[in-house]
């Protein structure tokens, strides 16, 4: 059984430290060791992991709280079971143990002695000099990995820009610079293990004359450690605390293209963050930061893999003269015409709906590897049918037209839920599916204002008749300019429909987030060999485009197959 318990601050170094970035969510099931909130004193940044898997129940801080040790971060619900009432072990609650949920926190510890500086310099000419950052206090922890080097040799670093990120058995900290300078030497490298006093790297700094700068050595060592610059909460940040950033609706991310450096190798970033973005393989220096000062976050992260998911790539040797298309990609930009030399013109605007859906269109035909699937059905039958239930409806005067569109929209949700792969979305990550257990048809409508797609919702369990009475209230509604948003979410799968129009075949674009859609054509009657003669067949033009990332070929041959019996066969979706 599930046991609830406190998240309690462990040892901070004896002090108040103020929370810089949360680093889970409500609800988000979290690792043992995973990072909770990020902290920060006046000599550093840590994580403060959890101690065990679980799941987040409640959060009792926000961005901008000062903390201590002892104080609760909120609740957990740990995935350990609870002690049966019979068991012999005491029943001692941890959620009342407060000691026994600190972690014994290395980290916590990461700064402690303001005495023990280990900042040293040497006198140097022409008004600079050098300074030996070292390991600062980590507590009781020794021999700790060095996990990263955030700067090179000639970097130019500010104050509080990490210079190496440091993992001991229970968290990560970066050891932040003392002071603004340039990296002269390194002296250590990713593996190492170092301990409070090693010697990291040196760094060239502004000084004045050697003498003076001896002397503000020893004060600047009396005074700060080396992990000891980040500015006080009065500095540069507002005086209300930051608002808690929102996990669940990420800043929209200013995605650079790739290879664009947006931080110019300054990244303010948590170790938890880092170490995120090591498993993604992400360079922070191109991660735009949502956080104050522009600390990079774990959203920013998480949107940046996204977008770099998603985003088309090209050659990047074939830029020359070219227009970037919004969605990263560069392509050919269009000539400038001047048509007016040519003959008369006139300027019209896009339409407002235009102008919203081209984008979208513009996202879905160069994101999606579309392929389109042409099929046939024999509707010879349910034309009959169905013109034998208009004649009922129009004598009983139901107001009820039946199209042939009605009948495709049953035979899909019917073969949607054979081939349920047709009726899922990729998640965000793009390492899932979403599978749907409803089945919501969206339909295309031709307006004077251009094409809409309102959603017929349960196609499943309505009738034919009610279906054709929504089909008319939707079109109705998207041609006066009626329809609601809601009304054009949550389809599964979309219908475009030029039958009653024209033509033999077209190649619709999937609607995303669907992962297909199916264009139908004018019916036609053609000559068909039933093994001894030509029947004359009524014929229905079918093209599935689908998303090739979720559905191969040949379930989209079974797929129109499936629509093409049904439709072909009405007990098959009357049933
Ligand atoms: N083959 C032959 N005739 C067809 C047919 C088909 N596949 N589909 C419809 N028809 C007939 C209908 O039976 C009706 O004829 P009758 O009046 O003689 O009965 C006539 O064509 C007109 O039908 P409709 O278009 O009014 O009704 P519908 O239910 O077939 O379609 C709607 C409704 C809203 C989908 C349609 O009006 C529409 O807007 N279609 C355009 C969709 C579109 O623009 N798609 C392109 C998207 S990509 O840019």
């Amino acid at each position: 059984m599930a046991n609830l318990i406190d998240i309690i601050v462990p040892d901070v170094g004896g002090e108040e430290v103020e929370v810089i970035e949360l680093c889970v969510a409500v609800g988000e099931t979290v690792d043992a060791e995973a990072s909770i909130v990020t902290v920060e004193s006046d000599k550093a940044s840590m994580d403060i992991p959890c101690t065990e898997p679980g799941i987040i129940k409640s959060l009792k801080v926000k961005v901008g709280d000062k903390i201590k040790q002892g104080d609760v971060l909120g609740q957990m619900e740990s995935g350990a079971a609870a002690p049966e009432p019979e068991a012999s072990a005491p029943a001692e609650s941890p959620a009342q143990a407060p000691e026994a949920n600190a972690p014994e926190s290395d980290v916590a510890k990461a700064e402690t002695s303001k005495s023990e500086a280990p900042a040293k310099s040497a006198p140097a000419s022409s008004g600079v000099k050098t300074i030996e950052v070292t390991v600062p206090d980590i507590g009781d922890a020794t021999e700790v990995d060095i996990i990263e080097l955030l700067v090179a040799v000639g970097d130019t670093v500010e104050p509080e820009d990490g210079l190496i990120t440091l993992e001991t058995d229970k968290a990560t900290m970066d050891v932040p610079a003392p002071e603004a300078g340039k990296v002269v030497s390194l002296a250590v490298k990713v593996g190492d293990k170092v301990s409070k006093g090693s010697l990291v790297l040196t760094l060239e700094v502004a000084g004045e004359s050697s003498v003076e700068s001896d002397s503000s050595l020893a004060d600047t060592n009396a005074a700060e450690s080396v992990i000891a610059t980040p500015p006080s909460s009065t500095d540069s940040a507002p005086s209300a605390p930051a608002s808690a950033p929102t996990p669940k609706a990420p800043p929209v991310p200013h995605h650079p293209s790739a290879g664009d450096k947006v931080n110019k190798g300054k990244v303010h970033a948590s170790p938890s963050v880092r170490r995120l973005a090591r498993e993604f393989g992400v360079d922070l220096t191109q991660v735009q930061g949502s956080g104050r000062k522009n600390r990079v976050q774990k959203d920013d992260v998480q949107s940046f893999v996204k977008y770099e998911l998603s985003r088309p790539k090209m050659n990047p040797g074939s830029s020359a003269g070219s227009g970037n298309t919004g969605g990263g990609l560069q392509v050919l930009a269009q000539p400038k015409v001047d048509f007016a030399k040519f003959g008369e013109i006139e300027e019209v605007p896009l339409t407002r709906i235009q102008k919203l859906s081209g984008p979208n269109l513009h996202r879905n035909w160069v994101t999606i590897p579309h392929v389109t699937q042409f099929d046939e059905a024999d509707i010879t039958d349910l034309e009959s049918f169905r013109k034998e239930q208009n004649a009922i409806a129009e004598k009983r005067k139901l107001g009820v037209k039946i199209t042939p569109l009605v009948f495709m929209m049953k035979a899909v949700a019917d073969a949607l839920k054979e081939y349920p792969a047709f009726n899922s979305s990729l998640s965000e990550s793009g390492e899932s599916l979403i599978m749907k257990k409803y089945y919501h048809i969206g339909i295309a409508v031709d307006t004077p204002g251009g094409l809409m797609v309102p959603v017929v919702r349960d196609v499943d369990k309505k009738g034919i008749m009610e279906i054709s009475r929504e089909l008319m209230e939707i079109s109705a509604k998207a041609r006066d300019g009626k329809l609601k948003s809601a009304d054009m979410q949550g389809s599964c799968f979309t219908i475009s429909s030029l039958g009653g129009i024209g033509g033999t075949a077209f190649t619709p674009i999937v609607n995303a987030p669907d992962v297909a859609i199916l264009g139908v054509s004018k019916s036609e009657m053609k000559p068909k060999w039933n093994g001894k003669d030509f029947d004359p067949r009524l014929m229905l033009p079918l093209s599935l485009s689908y998303d090739h990332r979720v559905i191969d070929g040949a379930l989209a041959a079974r797929f129109t197959v499936h629509v093409s019996g049904a439709l072909s066969d009405l007990r098959r979706i009357l049933l």
